[in-house]
């Protein structure tokens, strides 16, 4: 599909949730720039600076990176993918995140993934990523063809720090306190669609037709 106009949509979800997953598919079928903040965060790390150490810490104990830091860092990032359309992975997380979004640009639509926890704890233990890319693997829904290995580049998939057991714990009491508010402050402005299960795979054709649906509109709305 060809987008004639901007369309700019966030994904919000738990940890473990399928942002990412569902991400990767939207930006395959839709065209939308996928800016993960997660991956973005992770780039600095990779890199060692100073910056990358302070959010390691942060991230490694399953806490959010400070607003301030966070804002800055996806609001340059987003400057610098002009205007095109996109979907935001993982930002905003807290109320102070989405207000300082709103300051620059306006939301079309936010997708909420509704997946209950005692599932996603199964899922991160079997995650695997490859770093430079972002791409998601995991040994028992879409196993690599090389145990270990990136499908696309052969790289070595690695499995993330804060996907120990008890770093999860704190993940998902971090999003119940600071990022389940965002849903009733992207609810109030009448943007929220939530999609609610258990599996991506039976949640994904209804993500699909509701941005056909959407995206058709918009394009209309141009022409
Ligand atoms: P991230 O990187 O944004 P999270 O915690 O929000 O991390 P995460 O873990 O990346 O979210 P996801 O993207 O929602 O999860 O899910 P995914 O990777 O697609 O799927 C998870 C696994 O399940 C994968 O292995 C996938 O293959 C598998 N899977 C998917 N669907 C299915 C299915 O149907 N069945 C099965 N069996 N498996 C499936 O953020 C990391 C940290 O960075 C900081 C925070 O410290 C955060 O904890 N951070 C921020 N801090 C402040 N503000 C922000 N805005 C921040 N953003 C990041
Ligand atoms: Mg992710």
């Amino acid at each position: 599909m060809v987008l004639q106009r901007v369309f700019r949509a966030v994904i919000l979800g738990p940890p473990g949730s399928g942002k990412g997953t569902v991400s990767g598919r939207i930006s395959k079928t839709f065209g939308l720039k996928h800016i993960s903040s997660g991956d973005l965060l992770r780039r600095h790390i990779e890199a060692k600076t100073e910056l990358g150490l302070l959010l390691k810490s942060c991230i490694d104990l399953g806490q959010l990176v400070p607003d301030d830091v966070m804002s800055r860092l996806i609001l340059s990032d987003l400057r610098a993918t002009g205007q095109s359309s996109w979907l935001l992975d993982g930002f905003p997380r807290t109320v102070s995140q989405a207000e300082s979004l709103d300051d620059n640009y306006s939301v079309d639509k936010v997708i909420n993934l509704n997946v209950p926890f005692q599932t996603i704890k199964q899922r991160l233990t079997s995650r695997w990523t490859h770093l430079p890319s972002g791409r998601i693997y995991n040994t028992d829904f879409n196993p690599p063809q090389v145990p270990g290995f990136d499908d696309v580049t052969g790289e070595a998939l690695v499995q993330r720090d804060d996907d120990k057991p008890e770093t999860v714990t704190q993940r998902l009491k971090s999003y119940e306190t600071q990022t389940q508010p965002v849903l009733e402050y992207y609810r109030s402005k009448g943007v929220l669609e939530t999609f609610t299960g258990t599996e991506t795979n039976k949640i994904w054709p209804h993500i699909e037709e509701f941005l056909h649906r959407r995206l058709s509109y918009v394009n209309q709305k141009v022409a």
